[in-house]
């Protein structure tokens, strides 16, 4: 049979009575206006045409759909709406069943909800995603989805943006079946249906649910989502489909996203999903292959080596952990071994995926065994001789085509990289702790890094599933150095008038998770004071300096873990503490300054600028490639909310 084209991206075929129309709008099918209007070319043939006797709608590629077409918002609408095509697919007079070969997000998945069955291939997944945009669904998702697997999980999936696979799809009632053939079972199902009513998902009545579930359900959407609009919406649309008939619902859902999508918080929220998209790819790449990884070493199995480990098991690569003695690398292999174990317990790792990760595992004190490596990457104390030495050695042991990676945070790489016979083969590859949990990983391409080096270490970390953000050698690289930034201007504040709490306060209402005296006290204050020693004789004694934090770790005041820093913590609670309060008066005093007060305003304001001409002169440098790089970076490695965009597009947008 010939194939049918209905628009550029729309085709179709007849098997048998069945029109099976594929959607092939690469790379992911996303709704633009010629799928939407390919789609209705599809139904009206499918109207007039008699031997149809039903649909299947299908995407081509890997993906079902990947939801709206994001390149188009900000754009005058086209019609035929996505509206429109689905309240036709939805009323449609013959049977049309989707079979979902991938992912079904966002739109893709409203359309497979308004279909008259779903076949779920075994790659298929389902989600809702569009809360992480800024938006709700805008094509009846928060109508149809309670109807189909009833409010407390459409609450869970909607508000968190949560995507399922085809077998959980199936347990919620969102698909009907897995298929190993999701096209020839969508086939057979219309002709099962043809003729038969249809189920149509906007007339099912929605079960009934227990209040105080739903109440648990949006409670939990709420505290994670703190600051946003987007969640609070969609929670509030899936509860409303529960008590206004379906076209109120959907008028009232349009009307919402309508106007989520032109917020400030979506704006922010696409900008950030582009420039993930953008931050793995580096011009001078282009054609470069990179190398065939399949075997990571990893030197040290502390707290950031065993997340690393764990992080490379879990996404199939062999690795091979070095310590110093037999006991440690035993104890390594516990510490990984426990990380794996609690994945388990959270149904994040099946048992079986534990022991696949356990079984490529070797822990070893026998320097020689990284000769089987293809990368090995060093988590070992951060100090350079240390490191030095170390390279010297990894040199001497690994394949000549084998990559060497520091995971320093603060030393030069390009020294490290000075002990090796070939420079060329060495990154950098600053991975954030917990490193099992944090996506982002700054690449560092230091001076001599062979481009087919950097490129091999960029598909290691999208392996990883996480993010990689590429700079250059700079002390602290992006994050730290724009973090050691705004920390001085949050201590010139306490200088000034502020006092921690303060400033932390407006950090949080801001939308950090914690102000910068929090974490600094989480994350102890020893290194920072460490390598203020270090720096002290050669900063310059004109330069504005603050003492207070030296004075609180003279004190023993060295965070959390001494139950003392910048708060105190009686019963663990976060407490303001009248000596510290008293350390920073004094500090004033010495300086003659004169305290004034803050508004939460201005300490934003201040902290943005410092952040924000940190980041410009890391472009002027070169050290970054992009604002987006720079936004990335401290929306995943320091909590910068990401619904303010990060620190450049904030202050571009004035946020
Ligand atoms: C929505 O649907 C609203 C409706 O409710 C209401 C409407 C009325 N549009 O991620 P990748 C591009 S909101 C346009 O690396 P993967 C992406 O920019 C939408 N472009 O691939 C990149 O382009 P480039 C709800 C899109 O295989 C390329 O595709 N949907 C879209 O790792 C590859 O992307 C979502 O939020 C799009 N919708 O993962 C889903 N999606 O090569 C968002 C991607 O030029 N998408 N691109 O840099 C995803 O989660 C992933 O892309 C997906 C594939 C899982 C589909």
């Amino acid at each position: 049979m010939p194939e049918m084209r209905f628009s550029e991206s729309v085709s179709a075929r007849l098997d048998d009575g069945v029109l099976v129309v594929v959607i092939d709008n690469p790379p992911v099918d996303a709704l633009s206006a010629h799928v939407r209007s390919g789609l209705i070319a599809a139904l009206d043939h499918a109207t007039v045409a008699k031997e149809v006797t039903g649909l299947v709608i299908s995407g081509a590629g890997r993906t079902f759909i990947g939801g709206a077409d994001i390149k188009e918002f900000g754009k005058p609408m086209v019609e035929p709406t996505l509206p429109q095509v689905i309240d036709r697919i939805e009323s449609f007079e013959k049977p049309i069943i989707c079979a979902v070969n991938g992912a079904a997000l966002g739109g893709g998945c409203e359309v497979t909800l308004a279909c008259h069955g779903r076949i779920a291939g075994e790659t298929a997944s389902f989600g809702l995603p569009e809360v992480k945009l800024g938006i709700l669904p805008g094509a009846g998702g928060t109508q149809r989805l309670p109807r189909l697997i009833g409010p407390i999980a459409a609450i869970d999936l909607i508000g968190t943006g949560r995507a399922v696979k085809a077998g959980e799809a199936v347990a919620l009632g969102l698909a009907d079946v897995v298929a190993a053939d999701p096209l020839a079972a969508a086939i057979a199902a219309v002709r099962e249906y043809a003729g038969r009513p249809l189920r149509r998902t906007g007339s099912i009545e929605i079960p009934a649910a227990d209040a105080a579930a739903v109440s648990a359900a949006e409670a939990k959407v709420l505290a994670r989502s703190r600051g946003q609009m987007a969640p609070a919406e969609a929670v509030r649309l899936v509860k409303a489909a529960s008590q206004l008939d379906l076209e109120q619902g959907l008028a009232e859902e349009r009307a919402t996203f309508l106007r989520l999508r032109d917020s400030e918080e979506s704006a922010a929220l696409r900008h950030v999903f582009f420039a993930e998209r953008a931050a793995g790819k580096v011009e001078k790449l282009a054609g470069v292959s990179p190398r065939r990884i399949e075997t990571v070493g990893i030197v040290g199995t502390g707290l950031m080596g065993s997340g690393i480990a764990v992080s490379a098991l879990t996404n199939g690569y062999r690795v091979i952990a070095l310590e110093q003695t037999q006991e440690a690398a035993a104890a390594g292999r516990g510490r990984i071994a426990g990380i794996l174990d609690k994945a388990v317990q959270s149904r994040r790792l099946t048992t079986e995926g534990r022991e696949a990760c356990l079984a490529r595992l070797d822990t070893t004190a026998e320097a020689k065994t990284l000769a089987a490596a293809d990368l090995v990457v060093e988590a070992v104390f951060d100090d350079l001789s240390v490191k030095t030495e170390l390279f010297r050695r990894l040199d001497g042991i690994v394949a000549p085509g084998a990559i060497l990676a520091t995971n320093t945070s603060y030393l030069d790489p390009d020294a490290i990289a000075a002990a090796t016979a070939d420079p060329s083969r060495v990154v950098g590859l600053h991975f954030f702790s917990p490193a099992n949990v944090m996506r982002l990983v700054e690449v560092v391409d230091c001076a001599k890094t062979a481009p087919d080096v950097l490129a091999s270490a960029l598909a290691f970390v999208k392996r990883l599933g996480k993010l990689p953000v590429v700079c250059g050698v700079t002390e602290g690289f992006v994050g730290n150095r724009i973090f050691s930034a705004y920390r001085r201007e949050a201590e010139f504040m306490l200088e000034d008038g502020a006092l921690p709490h303060e400033i932390d306060a407006a950090m949080e209402a801001y939308g950090f998770p914690m102000g910068i005296f929090a974490v600094n006290d989480m994350a102890g204050l020893e290194i920072a004071w460490a390598r203020r020693k270090r720096l002290a004789a050669t900063r310059d004694p004109a330069e504005r300096y603050v003492e207070i934090a030296d004075r609180l770790c003279e004190a023993g005041r060295l965070g959390r873990k001494t139950g003392r820093g910048w708060y105190a913590y009686p019963d663990g609670e976060r407490t303001i503490d009248p000596a510290v309060t008293a350390a920073i008066e004094a500090a004033r005093a010495a300086k003659n300054i004169v305290p004034r007060t803050f508004t939460a305003e201005e300490i934003i304001d201040r902290l943005l600028k410092a952040m924000v001409d940190e980041g410009a002169a890391l472009l002027a440098e070169g050290i970054a490639a992009r604002p987006g790089d720079i936004d990335l970076v401290m929306i995943n490695g320091y909590g910068f909310p990401a619904h303010k965009g990060g620190p450049m597009f904030a202050a571009e947008h004035n946020r």
